[in-house]
């Protein structure tokens, strides 16, 4: 990791650049898969599986036998971890659930918002190095709350061609319709156009690797919804020397561990922290099995010694990280100035895993200084808000003359004439026909 003491304002910028992906190369490999499942459905969905993950598909949708395998499989301790998990989650997302308010603006004049669950939502769980099976909790559990009816998942069978049992277990538990044996660009075409298999969605949820990533921005180009811009995950620690070193070399190796693209950033203010941290990182990270992976991301990854704790907030605002941990003096009070973070964990006692899990907030969360302007998923992710209003024949009466007004200034007679042909009707003017 690299140590940066006292950094100039004018070098933030670049000391603070996440690495940027050039993705031009991609995109036409991408499209090419997408414009292939959009016109030849199932077929290119199992080539392309033969093809990229080397699986020869008997079936796209998993059959219900798997299910009772993975039941069979998985053990009470990780069935109970999630059934923890999941009751936190579902308890913190239920009071996202909005109740219907109705707004009387004026007399007579009654309007109201009311939260629809997206009909149809598909979920994009990757394969690869870790089977992410608590994003499965973490998008299916909204979803439901909200309302979704139809929830389908997709994600990529193992070189036995199997899914992992926590990945059909958690699809199970949390109510999810469908789950199809497939990943890759091909999953987020099937979702997006639909094919003989795989119902199309009209929102797309989930994480994935560069190329999934591109597969969303472009079918959302075309007019599928995506939950937002994915990158690599990062983590951001402000420490004093209240902090824990131990705790937090743990916290930065469990992001790094995540891949060699993620990024971890520690701002202290105690050159005692930067050397006992460091230390620590350095013996932890001898022992993790992802050993190799979060050397990788280390290696992008830096230590930063602020003057005083302006300086600190002032520089993780810039920053805009995922998440971002507090282990400091006064977290609370310091925490009232976090502007730009995903989602934020105050004290030594509030690991990043925790929120990664258990504790019930939501893991989905915008990367790459996005949280800058857009929040981590939740029920509202899943929702359109529709609006309604009533007026009453005094309602209109009331609000008439103002609406007259602005729509001839506007030069929109035909918007007068919809108020004015109302208003002849109330007052029984013999003009109105
Ligand atoms: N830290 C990841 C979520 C995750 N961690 C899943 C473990 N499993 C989101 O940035
Ligand atoms: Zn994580």
């Amino acid at each position: 990791m690299q140590i940066i003491r006292y950094p100039e304002k004018n070098t933030w910028n670049t000391l603070l650049q996440r690495p940027v992906l050039d993705n031009s190369q991609l995109e036409a490999t991408v499209s090419a898969v997408l414009a292939d499942v959009k016109k030849y459905g199932d077929e290119a969905l199992r080539r392309y599986t033969l093809q990229f993950d080397k699986v020869p598909l008997t079936s796209i949708p998993v059959p219900a036998e798997a299910f009772e395998v993975a039941d069979r499989l998985l053990g009470d301790d990780l069935k109970n971890a999630i059934r923890t998990a999941a009751a936190n989650i579902e308890a913190f997302h239920r009071a996202q659930v909005e109740d219907v308010t109705v707004i009387e603006t004026m007399p007579g004049v009654q309007c109201w918002r009311k939260p629809v669950g997206i009909e149809k939502v598909g979920l994009y769980i990757p394969g690869g190095t870790a089977p992410l099976f608590s994003t499965i909790l973490m998008l299916a559990i909204p979803a439901r709350l909200a309302g979704c009816s139809e929830i389908v998942l997709c994600t990529p069978p193992g070189k036995d061609g199997n899914i992992h049992p926590a990945v059909l277990w958690a699809a199970r538990f949390t109510g999810i319709s469908q789950v199809f044996s497939i990943g890759g660009v091909q999953a987020i075409g099937a979702m997006a156009y639909g094919t003989e298999s795989v119902p199309k969605v009209y929102k797309i949820f989930g994480p994935g690797n560069q190329y999934v990533t591109c597969a969303k921005q472009l079918v959302n180009a075309a007019g599928t919804a995506i939950d937002m811009p994915a990158g690599p995950s990062e983590v951001a620690v402000f420490a004093d020397e209240a902090c824990v070193p131990a705790f937090v070399a743990a916290d930065l190796l469990s992001q790094a561990e995540h891949g060699a693209d993620s990024q971890v950033l520690l701002v202290t203010t105690s050159e005692t922290v930067i050397t006992a941290v460091e230390a620590e990182v350095r013996a932890q990270l001898e022992k993790l099995p992802r050993r190799e992976f979060a050397a990788k991301a280390l290696e992008n990854s830096k230590l930063v010694l602020v003057r005083d704790r302006d300086e600190a907030m002032d520089m993780l605002n810039d920053y805009a990280p995922e998440h971002l941990i507090m282990a400091c003096e006064n977290d609370e009070a310091l925490a009232t100035r976090v502007v730009n973070a995903g989602s934020v964990f105050l004290g030594n006692y509030s690991p990043e895993s925790a929120g990664d899990y258990a504790s019930g907030t939501n893991h989905t969360l915008p990367t790459n200084g996005y949280a800058t302007a857009y929040s981590g998923v939740s029920v509202d992710s899943f929702v359109k808000k529709i609006t309604f209003q009533r007026l009453s024949r005094e309602g209109l009466q009331a609000i008439a003359p103002a609406i007259e007004a602005m729509a001839e200034a506007e030069g929109l007679d035909a918007h007068k004439q919809a108020v004015s042909i109302r208003v002849r009707y109330i007052q029984n003017d013999s003009s109105f026909k």
